[in-house]
């Protein structure tokens, strides 16, 4: 398999984060490598994979993705992820109240180590336990608007559904989110983004960071 820097147009550096249990890590292996595993074994600090995309212009994207430990006391080192990303995925747990009322929480954690304006989607996990679903689309669209317009998708790691839309709506925000930025800076070296042959855009994490 060809692996250099012209195999893609663009590098982003992907994040995901949410409570411990929502199945960040199963949406990442459901993904990358479309399996599924139902043991649950939990992450220890932070691990990563790597996946390329299509998008609709023929663009290809690598996206370079890492998945979180949701446990507390894993926080320190994962905070420090934070602000690599161009795009962070924030999990809840469509059958787990709980998990979606402590997105406030992971949307704080964001704005405290995150990159200013980083691309945030909403991703409600396990949607194929239709009984035991406690947080309706309704509810998440609603939180997502006060937050500020963002995306929700309901996803199962299990049947697959949504999962790659996810990661492809992701791809196209940051996309559209670079187009903008590069608008508004037009004529400011220091702000632009730099698109070719994946490099990535705000130094911080990344491979060589990881432990
Ligand atoms: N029914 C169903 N179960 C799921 C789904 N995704 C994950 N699970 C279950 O939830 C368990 C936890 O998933 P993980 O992906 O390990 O959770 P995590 O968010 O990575 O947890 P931490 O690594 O501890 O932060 C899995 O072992 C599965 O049993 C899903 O889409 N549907
Ligand atoms: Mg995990």
């Amino acid at each position: 398999m060809k692996n250099n820097s012209s195999d893609f147009d663009y590098l982003f550096k992907l994040l995901l984060i949410g409570d411990s249990g929502v199945g960040k890590s199963c949406l990442l292996l459901r993904f990358a490598d479309n399996s599924y595993n139902s043991d649950y074994i939990s992450t220890i600090g932070v691990d990563f994979k790597i996946k390329t995309l299509k998008l609709d212009n023929d663009k290809i994207v690598k996206l370079q993705i890492w998945d979180t430990a949701g446990q507390e006391r894993f926080r320190t080192i994962t905070s420090s992820y934070y602000r690599g990303a161009h795009g962070i995925i924030v999990v809840y747990d469509v059958t787990d109240l709980e998990s979606f009322n402590n997105l406030n929480n992971w949307l704080q954690e964001i704005d405290k180590f995150g990159t200013n304006g980083v691309t945030k989607i909403i991703v409600g996990n396990k949607n194929d336990l239709v009984d035991k679903k406690q947080v309706t689309l309704e509810m998440a669209q609603e939180f997502a608007k006060e937050k500020g317009n963002l995306t929700v998708l309901e996803t199962s790691a299990l049947s697959s559904e949504n999962v790659e839309q996810a990661f492809i709506t992701m791809a196209k925000e940051i996309k559209q989110q670079m187009d903008k930025n590069e608008q508004l800076n037009e004529g400011d070296e220091s702000n632009k983004i730099d698109l070719s042959g994946g490099k990535s855009l705000n130094g911080g994490a990344g491979v060589n960071g990881c432990c």
